[in-house]
């Protein structure tokens, strides 16, 4: 398995800890550059992590965490209780589907450069609207 990835990609980061967790050796393939012609061949998107198992790409971190969790069962990535196992996915979404697609660089790079909003504080949005909320699941 080779995770492609590199330091500050909290997306990488979640799948690395999952990796770590069921004691899965991978090959660990520093991403310089997400946006070029050799690493789009493994994500189209032009996004990091990817994990390619038997040549195959895998994308989104909760998709290859999830595939991971199937992988190897034990131990669980998530509770047995129905509910608890709910409230994780929500909780993950709310991050990974929610708050990190507010305040990732692209979008803040979109917003500043193509869409004209340099004062946009899209970071501070992201927490207010996102991330605050979700101290009252925690
Ligand atoms: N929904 C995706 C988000 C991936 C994502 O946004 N990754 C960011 C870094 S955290 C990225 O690749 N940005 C492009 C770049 O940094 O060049 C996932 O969970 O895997």
């Amino acid at each position: 398995m080779k995770l492609y990835t590199r330091a500050q990609n909290s997306a990488g980061e979640r799948v690395r800890i999952a990796l770590h967790l069921k004691r899965i050796e991978f090959e660990y393939v520093p991403v310089v550059s997400a946006n070029t012609e050799e690493y789009r061949l493994h994500n189209p998107q032009g996004l990091i992590p990817t994990l390619e198992v038997d040549g195959v790409n895998l994308h989104q971190s909760l998709t290859i965490i999830e595939y991971i969790d199937e992988l190897i069962p034990d131990p669980p990535l998530l509770p047995s209780d129905l509910l608890l196992k709910a409230k994780s996915r929500a909780f993950a979404l709310a991050i990974s589907a929610e708050a990190h697609a507010l305040t990732v660089r692209r979008v803040r790079k979109y917003l500043t450069n193509q869409a004209g909003l340099p004062n946009c504080n899209v970071l501070g949005t992201g927490r207010t609207i996102a991330l605050a909320p979700l101290r009252a699941c925690l």
